[in-house]
């Protein structure tokens, strides 16, 4: 019996090296200045700020279900694609300050999420766009146009550290 139990842990010792040893090697991949390296910090900070849109989203949804606004919110094509913009923008903004992105990275993410909304918001009140238009704005532009910011900014959301972010 004894001897059946460390067998089993001699046999599964090597193989927790093996993984500490991987866990090491992917931190030096993620820290590399080498190409996988970028892009996987890219796509960390991606996602990182996708998380705090979404967990803006659901913050503020019930917050917003209780203020004055909320019956147009919800009849409304137009302000409910405004008021979720705003409910995922802006805690990504707030996030990015906390990650010492800066204020003109983040003032600029949050330009290019928000303007095409606005843009299909607008022409949708005018009549020229269907009323389902701001919708495709928050649900499609946005995301766009936060990769669209990310690739224009590619060195700085590449960076080691969030300190490679700051001028
Ligand atoms: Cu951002």
């Amino acid at each position: 019996m004894v001897t059946e139990i460390s067998a089993f842990e001699a046999s599964r010792a090597p193989r927790f090296g093996r993984a500490a040893g991987g866990m090491r090697s992917v931190r030096a991949v993620i820290r590399s200045s080498g190409r996988v390296g970028q892009v996987l910090r890219f796509a960390g900070h991606f996602v990182e700020m996708a998380i705090a849109m979404e967990v803006g989203m659901i913050a503020l949804g019930p917050v917003l279900s209780l203020l004055p606004v909320a019956d147009a919110v919800n009849h409304s094509p137009e302000a409910s694609a405004l008021a979720m913009t705003a409910s995922m923008v802006l805690p990504m903004a707030g996030w990015m300050l906390i990650r010492k992105h800066g204020w003109g990275h983040a003032v600029e993410m949050t330009t290019a999420m928000s303007v095409p909304t606005l843009v299909l918001v607008a022409g949708s009140l005018a009549g020229l766009l269907p009323h389902s238009a701001a919708a495709v704005g928050m649900g499609v532009l946005m995301w766009a146009g936060m990769l669209g910011a990310m690739l224009f900014r590619w060195r700085d959301y590449t960076g080691r550290g969030h300190h490679a972010h700051q001028r």
